[in-house]
């Protein structure tokens, strides 16, 4: 990731438990999912998703769940414009030939908004603590998007 890049404060969360993630199979694609039924298991505890956009872009139709129940959750999205994991390797050992990694995202807080959900880009590290500050004391669902560019590109 790009130096003075958002990623290295998420890096530096810390969250209280439970902690759930996807286990040994790592599947993407149902971080909001998963944080939807959390949030039904857990109700009055702050839930918060850290995805991947191209795990986001996999389920962002639930927005409308979040809609609908008003589930209070932020969303942290790790804006990369890539398969950035498959990206990353490309880059490294193809000698830059790219295949099916490179994604078009589209933009994030307008595309919340049309669902009626709270979206807002940050591109500043120390963006981010007010922006989750704001999220959690609305009460209400929000999505961060937040722009990590991958370093080199
Ligand atoms: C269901 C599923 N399909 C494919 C994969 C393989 N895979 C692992 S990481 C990854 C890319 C994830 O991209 P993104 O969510 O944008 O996260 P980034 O690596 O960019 O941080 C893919 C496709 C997977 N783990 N699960
Ligand atoms: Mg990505």
């Amino acid at each position: 990731m790009g130096a003075g890049c958002t990623n290295e404060i998420l890096s530096k969360l810390v969250a209280t438990r439970p902690i759930f993630q996807s286990g040994d199979f790592r599947a993407i694609g149902h971080g909001l999912a998963s944080s939807i039924g959390m949030q039904h298991a857990l109700p009055g505890r702050q839930v918060v998703c850290i995805t991947g956009d191209g795990s986001f872009m996999m389920e962002l139709q639930e927005l409308a769940t979040l809609a609908r129940t008003g589930f209070p959750i932020t969303v942290i999205v790790v804006h990369n414009s890539a398969y950035g994991n498959m990206k990353r390797d490309q880059m490294r050992h193809y000698d830059g030939r790219l295949l099916g990694t490179q994604l078009l995202i589209p933009d994030l807080p307008r595309l919340a908004s049309s669902f009626g959900v709270h979206g807002e880009q940050l591109t500043k590290p120390a963006e981010l603590e007010p922006a989750m500050r704001r999220a959690f004391s609305s009460g209400k669902a929000a999505v961060l998007d937040v722009i990590c560019p991958i370093e080199g590109l």
